[in-house]
């Protein structure tokens, strides 16, 4: 493969990687699969391409010799992707040491994206119209087979895992289920007696929200790489909001909130039980989201206020920043 072939398709390659992460960290229910597929699949196909790049990578340090850094930080956070990638997947070792595969996977992925961008914009790689030509198709066709021919035992080895690559860890067993922030949330302690819950303009007790029952089964599944199905009890996000409306924000006590259309309410618990008895306090206490069918990130802990209004659900960052 020619250098500048080799480059065009691993640019191609990190794109679609970085774009269908994003989307498989996203996806809650079952549509979320080739997502997740093709975001493996995408991974192989750079191992793949890595010998050619490595010749390439020959050339340019002969050449540039030290000022070529970021480069080697670049091919680092590269490999260090890949091969955490590849150990949470087949569950070699989800764990290393203080942090799981998938943190070292999405940061090392984080600090590739700026130097991806310079990189590109220092050595742009000009397209050419053979580029879209029968025998590029054939051999980018010949890539996509064997990547994905590659991937298959490695979905294998890691069977046991939900389409969102996440493993189940404390189904029906809260006190196993991981405890788990965003990225830099405390626990809080929180009095019952003087926490109250405002929607709107009411203001709900402890002792008020207790007393329903509204139950569902739903499974919370971190981005993190697990999952657990509880039973959950509370009351439904519906039952108590006012009518109209565009959107629901619901914020936490730490400040962490998302917004989600008006027409979900009906679907979203307001959880003050799981499995039969209180919320601990590291899995919400005093009251907690359960959201059915979304990704944990969506499940905000700690209630403080819920608030409908006229923004659309989706003004807000596609991921929480807290
Ligand atoms: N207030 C608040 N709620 C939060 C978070 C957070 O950081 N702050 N993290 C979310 C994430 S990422 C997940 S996976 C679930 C985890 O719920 P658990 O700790 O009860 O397992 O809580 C969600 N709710
Ligand atoms: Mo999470």
């Amino acid at each position: 493969m020619a250098g500048r072939r080799t480059n065009l398709t691993l640019l191609v390659l990190t794109a679609v990687a970085f774009v269908s992460g994003a989307l498989a960290y996203s996806a809650g229910t079952a549509w979320g699969r080739p997502v997740t597929v093709l975001h493996g699949v995408v991974g192989v196909g750079v191992v793949l391409v890595a010998p050619w790049k490595g010749l390439i990578v020959g050339h340019g340090m002969r050449r540039r010799g030290a000022r070529a850094w970021a480069s080697v930080v670049l091919a680092l956070c590269t490999i260090a992707s890949v091969v955490t990638g590849v150990l949470h997947t087949t569950g070699a070792a989800v764990h290393l040491g203080p942090v799981t595969a998938m943190q070292v996977h999405v940061g090392a992925a984080l600090l590739a994206l700026p130097l991806v961008i310079w990189h590109v914009a220092a050595r742009p790689a000009r397209l050419r119209r053979a580029d879209l030509g029968r025998r590029e198709l054939l051999r980018v066709g010949g890539l996509a087979g064997a990547a994905l021919v590659a991937y298959v035992p490695t979905t294998l080895l890691g069977s046991d895992r939900r389409f969102t690559g996440s493993r189940q860890r404390g189904t029906d067993r809260p006190s196993a289920m991981p405890v788990t922030q965003w990225l830099d949330d405390d626990v809080p302690v929180v009095d019952t007696r003087a926490w109250r819950l405002r929607v709107g303009d009411r203001s709900l007790t402890y002792a008020e929200l207790i007393a329903r029952d509204d139950r569902v089964r739903a499974l919370l599944d971190c981005t993190g790489g697990w999952y657990a199905s509880q039973h959950w009890a509370g009351v439904w996000l519906e039952e108590l909001l006012p009518a109209g409306g565009r959107s629901v924000v619901v914020r936490s006590l730490t400040g962490y909130s998302r917004r989600f259309p008006r027409s979900d309410a009906g679907r979203l618990l307001l959880a003050t039980r799981v499995a039969g008895r209180p919320l601990s306090a590291g899995h919400g206490h005093p009251a907690r989201l359960v959201a059915p069918g979304r990704r944990g990130f969506w499940w905000v802990k700690w209630l403080d206020s819920v608030d409908v209004d006229e923004r659309p659900w989706w003004w807000q960052p596609p991921f929480p920043l807290t």
